[in-house]
């Protein structure tokens, strides 16, 4: 997808998102790719709760809000009665957080995928249970402070490698992206748009309220990320997985620790481990 290509229309507007919320853009930005013929799925999360103020509605396409536990089941529904409607043309839409996707609901996606019905799952990745108070989620990375595993609680686990879970499933296309290379977010969306079967999207999207930093950097840091490789840009497609992005240079990640309060009870040498574990990592796929 070129810019130039990107719609000026706006299907999601006005959201009650803290100032700077990445995943309100990264909804913005999938609205763009698939436009008004799409219908979405929402659990309990930030974006429902930001976009479900009555009598104001930012999405201007129909939207359920869903069960926590239901979104890749709802899903599988929707998209099984459109099918029989004759009505595949219609993209149906999961758009949930990374506790709802890693944790409550992954038994749903996992079902889901092994159905085989068309749809695009998106998981807005903020790395934590941000709308009721910022608690550790299977998603949130090592070592990063949550309000369940305060400073220097080192009781947390790595993040759940949810691409290569839904790969295991066998799924016909996933991806992982960032919000701060739109292009390549847009691009992944549309390729799922196309695909007749389960996708699933899992996009990073930082938040400013969660990780802590001023809201006018939220791409930045979400480059930051990338760059120092505390998170790829991957493809699972045809069985294999390929890299959308490798940095020219890489960037230290304790650049990206220190742009955030969320890392700052880490020590030196504990970013030092971490560093080694980036750099010791092989191509995507091949551990
Ligand atoms: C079954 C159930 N358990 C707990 C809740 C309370 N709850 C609402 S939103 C939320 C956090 C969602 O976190 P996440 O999925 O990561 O999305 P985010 O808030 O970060 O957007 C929780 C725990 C709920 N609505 N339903
Ligand atoms: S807490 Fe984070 S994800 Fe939730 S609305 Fe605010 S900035 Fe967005």
């Amino acid at each position: 997808m070129k810019l130039k290509e990107v719609s000026k229309e706006e299907l999601y507007r006005c959201s009650y998102g803290c100032a700077g919320c990445a995943s309100v853009l990264a909804l913005r930005l999938t609205l763009k790719v698939l436009g008004e013929n799409s219908v979405f799925v929402v659990p309990a999360g930030c974006i429902s709760t930001v976009s479900a103020y009555y009598p104001q509605a930012p999405f201007f396409v129909p939207m359920t809000v869903m069960a926590f536990a239901a979104t890749a089941a709802a899903l599988s529904g929707i998209s099984a009665g459109f099918k029989r409607r004759g009505r595949e043309d219609i993209h149906v839409v999961g758009f949930a957080g990374d506790g709802g996707t890693a944790d409550i609901g992954i038994q749903a996606l996992s079902g889901a995928i092994d159905c085989g019905y068309k749809f695009i799952y998106i998981c807005y990745d903020n790395e934590a249970y941000m709308n009721t108070g910022i608690q550790r989620s299977g998603l949130t990375p090592y070592g990063a402070t949550t309000t369940t595993t305060p400073g220097r609680c080192f009781e947390n686990r790595p993040k759940k490698d949810m691409l290569r879970i839904v790969a295991d499933h066998g799924i016909p296309y996933a991806a992982t992206a960032c919000i701060s290379y739109p292009l390549d977010f847009m691009r992944k969306v549309e390729k799922a748009s196309k695909i007749n079967g389960p996708t699933y999207i899992q996009v990073l999207v930082p938040c400013p309220t969660g990780w802590g930093f001023a809201p006018d950097r939220a791409i930045e840091l979400g480059r930051m990320a990338v760059e120092s490789g505390m998170w790829n840009l991957l493809e699972f497609e045809n069985g294999e997985f390929h890299t959308t992005y490798t940095p020219r240079h890489k960037r230290p990640v304790a650049e990206y620790f220190e742009a955030q309060t969320r890392f700052r009870q880490l020590s030196p040498e504990q970013v030092e481990a971490i560093q080694r574990e980036i750099d010791s990592r092989g191509a995507p796929g091949s551990s």
